[in-house]
């Protein structure tokens, strides 16, 4: 009998991880909240369970109802997708405990690389630079202003248990940072249940570069080059793509030298993306995202690796099919992402097609947009050989991409690429709010 997974998650994640699955000969099984009865996943699965009511409490956060879920269809893993339970080291372990493989880090692996603390000082350790800051977690006025004498202002205050930017607080001036410390402690602890922050020396425009790893969990590390993701809205990435048009061969090669060592030190185990700040051709470590990440596609572009099988085979046998040294990257692959701006009824759908093209979403002609999760509905993928290629390539995808009945960011995403800003690839992360009046006019 074959192997049946449970995807533990909706939407085009959930999509994605079922087409890998047949591909591999695994049987499926997806799980939904009742306003998802009819959603693309679910008829794609070989099988589906409700798992409750529409708000994601009761529903794709509940472990005890995915647990039983896994359980009562006869599941040997869990695929946890992104968002949701995909980085909660108590859900990897309870998945564990009740006999079943997690597709995803060991839960002592997601505990640690959730600490943004720990995980700082682990990258340290293994010779990756990190920002001028704290050198662990700060609670007082006084142990803020020891770090500050080191690194100067301006400094951003960082929840030791946030990441993606939430709970962040740039300080300008000393007048400023004892108000800002305790309503970022405040905010740490209403978003996470604990207040811990670190400071940072705060970089006023960096881009955003991250490296795409995938480990047998033995100390095999292989790496698919980097995505640069600084094109984001309220830390929201809306533009990813791989290569940075940023870094250059030195900056790749010192990146992904102490990028193996760290993953190596941990034994990692399965996809996961190395987030670093980078300006001045110098980078810094920001985080690890212990998952496979919405802009993995990008990689498969230009690394033609199947992120997800990797993902299953680490987990299922110890081992992944990409030798390191194989590794081989080519072209340029450029990916938008397509958000509905309020939920609705999809009256009518064409989706883009043509060499080079990929176009990742649960979206189907009379389907619906849900107003309980994520904004995103797809994202449109597009690889050629260079650059310049691959944005004309996206224009033309764009282009023949319609999306009625729910209104869309399509025409923003046409305006940034025609940009002649984004063309010339010299931006940081003030790009988007420099231009947000005209994109969204
Ligand atoms: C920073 C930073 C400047 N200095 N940290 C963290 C979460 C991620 N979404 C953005 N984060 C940032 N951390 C220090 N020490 C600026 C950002 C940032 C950013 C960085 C690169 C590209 C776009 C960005 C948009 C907003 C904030």
């Amino acid at each position: 009998m074959a192997d049946r997974i449970l995807i533990a998650n909706r939407g085009e994640i959930a999509v994605r991880i079922i087409r890998t699955c047949r591909e591999m000969g695994l049987e499926t099984v997806a799980v939904y909240s009742s306003t998802d009865k009819d959603s693309l996943h679910v008829r794609l699965a070989d099988h589906a369970v409700c798992i409750g009511p529409p708000p994601s409490a009761h529903s794709y956060l509940s472990v005890n109802n995915l647990l039983m879920a896994a359980k009562g269809a006869g599941c040997q893993a869990v695929h946890p997708g992104v968002g949701f339970l995909s980085e909660n080291a108590p859900f990897a372990r309870a998945v564990e405990d009740a006999g079943l493989i997690f597709i995803g880090p060991r839960p002592e692996t997601i505990a640690l690389l959730g600490d943004k603390v720990a995980a700082r000082a682990a990258a340290q350790n293994r010779g990756l630079p990190v920002t001028p800051g704290s050198d662990g977690a700060v609670t007082t006025d006084a142990e803020a202003r020891a770090a500050i004498e080191k690194t100067g202002f301006p400094v951003i205050i960082k929840a030791a248990a946030g990441g993606g930017g939430k709970g962040m607080r740039i300080v300008r001036n000393s007048a400023d940072l004892d108000e800002n410390l305790s309503i970022a402690r405040a905010e740490a602890e209403a978003a996470f249940a604990d207040s811990t922050v670190f400071i940072e020396k705060f970089l006023e425009n960096p881009r955003h570069v991250e490296l795409q790893l995938i480990a047998d969990g033995k100390g095999t590390v292989a790496i698919l080059g980097e995505r640069d993701c600084t094109v984001q809205k309220n830390h929201q990435k809306l533009i990813e793509e791989s290569p940075s048009p940023a870094v250059n061969k030195d900056v790749r090669r010192r990146m992904m030298s102490g990028a193996e060592s760290l993953f190596r030190e941990l034994g990692y185990r399965g996809a996961g993306t190395i987030e670093f700040l980078f300006e001045d051709g110098e980078f810094y470590f920001m985080e690890v995202n212990a998952r496979i990440q919405v802009e993995h596609p990008v990689s498969e572009m230009v690394s033609g690796v199947d992120i997800v099988r990797e993902q299953i085979n680490a987990a299922f046998s110890g081992k992944i099919e990409t030798q390191p040294v194989h590794v081989r990257l080519s072209g340029h692959a450029l990916e938008c992402r397509i958000n509905a701006l309020s939920p609705g009824k999809i009256t009518r759908l064409e989706i883009p097609g043509g060499a080079g093209v990929r176009f990742d979403s649960f979206l189907s002609c009379g389907c619906t947009v849900p107003p309980y999760y994520d904004s995103m509905v797809g994202k449109l993928i597009v690889h050629d050989t260079t650059r310049e290629r691959a944005i004309s390539r996206m224009e033309r995808a764009l282009s023949e991409l319609v999306i009625e009945g729910v209104p869309t960011n399509i025409i923003r995403q046409r305006r940034i690429i025609a940009d002649k800003t984004f063309r010339s690839g010299v931006f940081g992360a003030s790009y988007y709010e420099s231009i947000a009046k005209e994109i969204e006019a």
